[in-house]
């Protein structure tokens, strides 16, 4: 996050740098929907997106798997902005929605971590993560670092809309520039995710749960856990437990909340009350000081107080943790997953 920032916030002279996007300004200004198109732990990115983009600049957003959008017959029209989010920049579903979108005369915007790849090329204009090579096949800094450039978008479209003041814009530049020291705060975690993992390694299957934004973290953290460990996990909004999953809940099934203070800290108590009467163990992310979930949950792990819009770039970290010391507990590779490939390019 802190290569992925640099040189691109300065908030004590409230301006970011967003290389050939700001060159997009009166579209930007004037855009009536953004569509976002990716694959995989990018589109969880962009449902980040989506939360951010709508909060602050007020625009509808849609965010499409690119593997369905490019053989629907969309609706798209030189109106739109599409921003397409590849970690690899050569997917091959994401390449195609690209094309699509443009034939129709669609601006696309791209964001990309490997300079001069195939996607970069393709669109009108872009930022680069600068997460540095993702040595593993599963994205893990790619998405923070994804995540980090769309909260950037997000005040700068709402800037540029007159959604937001300029000292709004320049307090939440101020907030983001702190986020890498959150995380290396947030990755004290470590010893106590050790723990969580050790007693939940051989589950057949786990629930990760969240709202608002930390619906997709909770669907990233599903995914995570899926592709290196192999164990069944979904994620899902909490608030939609009740129309399905809660019939999963036993004593078996491990559930995951994303249970930070913020505007729905109250609801998810009750639905990790929900899960602990029908006998389900819960492991919940916390904010720093927590008292009221710890006192409910079987496990919790803090992060660091932030703000709500901030909160995935930090509950995603003890989630990565956990996936990663789960597999390595089962004997799993965790660089080179099997049946899963870095760029899918066909
Ligand atoms: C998309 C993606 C990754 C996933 C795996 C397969 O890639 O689904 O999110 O971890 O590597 O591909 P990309 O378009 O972000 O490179």
């Amino acid at each position: 996050i802190r290569d992925c920032l640099r040189g691109r916030i300065y908030p004590e002279q409230g301006v970011v740098q967003l290389g050939g996007i700001k060159e997009y300004v009166e579209k930007i200004k004037n855009v009536d929907r953004i569509i976002i198109v990716a694959c995989g732990t990018s589109w969880h990115a962009g449902l980040v997106g989506e939360y951010l983009i709508e909060e602050y600049a007020r625009v509808p957003v849609e965010v499409e798997y690119a593997s369905e959008f490019r053989y629907r017959n969309p609706i798209i029209t030189s109106k739109d902005l599409v921003i397409a989010i590849s970690q690899s920049g050569e997917t091959a579903d994401t390449m195609a929605a690209i094309e699509l979108a443009k034939e129709k005369g669609a601006t696309i915007f791209g964001i990309c971590n490997v300079v001069g790849a195939s996607i970069p090329r393709i669109t009108h204009a872009g930022v680069y993560t600068h997460a540095g090579p993702e040595i593993g096949v599963a994205s893990t800094k790619a998405f923070t670092a994804q995540v980090s450039v769309l909260t950037l978008m997000a005040f700068y479209i709402a800037q540029q809309r007159g959604t937001i003041t300029q000292s709004k814009f320049v307090e939440y530049l101020t907030e983001l520039d702190e986020i890498p020291q959150l995380v290396e705060k947030a990755l004290l975690c470590n010893e106590e995710v050790i723990k969580i993992a050790e007693r939940f390694k051989d589950s057949a299957n786990c629930l990760f749960l969240g709202r608002g934004s930390s619906f997709p973290v909770a669907l990233e953290g599903a995914l995570k856990l899926k592709e290196i460990s192999y164990i069944h996990a979904e994620g899902y909004p909490a608030a939609e437990m009740k129309h399905g999953p809660i019939a999963l809940i036993d004593a078996d099934m491990p559930v995951v909340f994303i249970a930070t203070k913020n505007s729905q800290y109250e609801k998810v108590i009750s639905n990790i009350q929900e899960v602990k009467a029908r006998g389900g163990h819960v492991i919940a992310i916390v904010s720093e000081g927590d008292t009221d979930v710890k006192a409910m949950a079987d496990y919790t792990i803090e992060i660091p107080l932030t703000g709500e819009t901030f909160v995935p770039l930090l509950a995603t970290i003890p989630l990565q943790l956990l996936s990663y010391h789960i597999a390595v507990m089962r004997g799993c590779n965790v660089d080179q997953p099997r049946n899963l490939a870095k760029s899918v390019t066909v």
